[in-house]
């Protein structure tokens, strides 16, 4: 270890950040943490200002997913730092190792309810995997640091407070190297079990979730199905965590998800859950088919053990890291005779058969079919949303990146878009915040400026979050936001069509030109009528990027309205008071 060095806490700071590989952070400027922020570009760090610092945390989190690195923000003390809250949120649940830099209101006067005081750890304390709070500047750097190392081995966010006298002086520090602990496969003895359960499996599946893309597992998931014969599905909005060109690749699982996984899953006598906490949202019933196999063997793999068998019953639980696991369970395997070995060529054929049934069906489906949807449908000039989403997937450069929103036609669209490789598609996970889409995609963009990069979003949630296109415009981010106009929040406007007799509150949107509005920002704005025009627009905005250029494209589609999202959480309205009668 290096000797400690006579340095200011904000030098001790940055340098940490540097020693990190900390090369953008995300935020809006403030007196908080001005002293650190004065030395950022002699250590090579890039302060990227956000029009919100929901912005912020969510480009961190964007860069994060995209990168594999760390991903950081820092706000002012008090309304900055409460601007976190969503956007951590919805880091935790993304699995992203951020860190967010909360500089709190002087140590003198905290408690006397000066300005711009809080208590900022008690809000995130249900949403880090880590808080790290600086009690006295002589820790800046071994607490930076730990927020760092905590960040990357939990892969969640964590948060660094700072009291912001303690941003001053003069300490003694060493700056530490970062911590880097590699997981191992797991234990033996669960391994063999589980290496046993594949061996004598006759239709083995694999779900490869989140857990590969972060452990950068997809050689060996891909080995691994490769020596079982065994489909491949993607767990719920993880599309790019097995390449979809890969023979024995059948698709995401989950909400509007592939018909061929669920069918090919639902005939599963063992399936192994390879880095998936298998989320209750993952599994749930879709096209009305309830295809979790009930009756398989489940060998469950994760980083995190409380996530074992914590919704899905498991036969055999290992507390490893993807990658490592894998390679085990293909050592174990080799040379093994395997039950599953004489029908093998049966089961390949059934997946390629699976496979081509549902691309035929998602062909055919052009629009909705509901009573609700052929009607407005009907009295529309608009383009399909399914037609649309179709001509969007087939448009989509090679190598692309996407994420995507909460929404209707957000969620419908999972089941067209497909990927090669990891680290491609950045949906809003579990915390389910709209608004998510396009700032992540900003931060994504950041981290990988050669790759295209692509957010959808539904109209609500582009009110939501255009203010970004400010950041687009000032500093040269070159990004293409796909809007889908239907002027409605349209998934909550499907509960009122199915559960409330139409009666709609709050869901029609009255929308200005979102093309004109892109354009008066400083940005590309066009609106696209037309499912002709999808294709050749789509394109234009993705070469306009390498000039730094985003673009707006304002998608005019009707009102249907795919299935929705949760068809347990609302029940048919019972009332019992006389002046609510109507209302059932
Ligand atoms: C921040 C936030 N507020 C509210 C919701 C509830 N919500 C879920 S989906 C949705 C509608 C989304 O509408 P839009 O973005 O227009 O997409 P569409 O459903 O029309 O495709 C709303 C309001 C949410 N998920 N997040
Ligand atoms: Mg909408």
């Amino acid at each position: 270890m290096k000797p400690p060095q006579k340095m200011g806490p904000s030098e001790a700071l940055v340098e940490t950040l540097a020693a990190n590989g900390v090369t953008h952070v995300f935020g809006i400027v403030g007196s908080a943490f001005m002293d650190a922020l004065d030395i950022f570009p002699a250590a090579g760090i890039r302060f990227v200002p956000v029009a919100h610092e929901q912005g912020a945390i969510h480009m961190a989190d964007g860069y994060a997913r995209a990168s594999g690195r760390h991903g950081v923000c820092i706000a002012q003390n008090g309304p900055g730092v409460t601007n976190f809250v969503t956007g951590v949120a919805a880091a935790y649940w993304a699995h992203s190792p951020v860190v967010f830099i909360t500089p709190e209101t002087g140590s003198m006067t905290m408690g006397l309810g000066g300005f711009q005081e809080t208590e900022q750890l008690p809000i995130f304390s249900k949403i880090t995997r880590y808080q790290g709070h600086v009690n006295n500047p002589k820790r800046m750097a071994e607490i930076a640091a730990r927020c760092f190392d905590r960040a990357m081995l939990e892969l969640g966010p964590a948060q660094l407070n700072i009291p912001r006298d303690f941003f001053y002086g003069e300490i003694e520090a060493t700056i530490a190297e970062p911590l880097r602990i590699n997981q191992g496969a797991g234990d033996a003895a669960a391994l063999e079990r589980a290496a046993a359960l594949l061996a004598g499996a006759s239709f083995p599946v694999l779900v490869a979730g989140g857990g590969v893309i972060n452990a950068a597992a997809t050689a060996e998931a891909i080995e691994l199905a490769e020596l079982l014969g065994a489909a491949v599905c993607n767990s719920y909005l993880h599309n790019d965590s097995y390449p979809a060109s890969h023979a024995l690749a059948a698709g995401p699982l989950g909400y509007q998800g592939s018909k061929a996984a669920m069918k090919l899953i639902a005939q599963a006598d063992v399936v192994l859950a390879l880095g998936t906490r298998l989320g209750p949202f993952g599994t749930l019933p879709q096209h009305g088919l309830d295809y979790w196999p009930k009756q398989a063997q489940v060998i469950q793999i994760d980083a995190d053990p409380r996530m074992l068998g914590l919704v899905k019953p498991i036969s055999v639980g290992v507390h490893g890291d993807a990658r490592a696991a894998a390679a085990a369970l293909i050592r174990l395997l080799a040379g093994r005779p395997l039950a599953g070995a004489g029908s093998r060529a049966a089961r390949l054929s059934r997946i390629a058969a699976e496979k081509s049934a549902w691309e035929a069906e998602l062909s055919a489906w052009t629009h909705e079919r509901d009573p609700y949807s052929l009607e407005v449908a009907a009295s529309s000039k608009h383009m399909h949303p399914r037609e649309m989403l179709r001509a969007l997937e087939q448009a989509l450069p090679g190598d692309c990146m996407v994420s995507t929103d909460i929404g209707n036609i957000c969620s419908v669209a999972n089941s067209y878009l497909r990927f090669e490789k990891p680290r491609s598609m950045f949906a809003a996970m579990s915390f389910g915040n709209c608004g998510y889409a396009f700032p992540v995609i900003c931060g994504a963009k950041l981290a990988a400026p050669a790759r295209p990069a692509f957010a959808y979003v539904g109209d609500g949630a582009w009110g939501i979050s255009f203010n970004e296109l400010l950041t687009c415009a000032r500093e040269r981010i070159g990004v293409t936001v796909v809007v889908f106009n239907n002027e409605q929040w349209g998934a909550e406007k499907k509960n009122h069509v199915d559960f409330y007799a139409r009666r709609y509150q709050g869901v029609n949107l009255e929308n200005p030109s979102w093309a004109a509005v892109a354009r008066a920002f400083g940005c590309e704005g066009v609106t696209v009528e037309r499912l002709v025009d999808v294709a050749p627009a789509l394109r234009a905005a993705a070469r306009a990027q390498s000039d730094g250029k985003t673009t707006v494209l304002e998608m005019m589609v009707t009102q249907e309205l795919g299935d929705p999202f949760r068809r347990d959480a609302l029940s048919k309205p019972v009332r019992y008071l006389e002046k609510y009668r109507n209302f059932v």
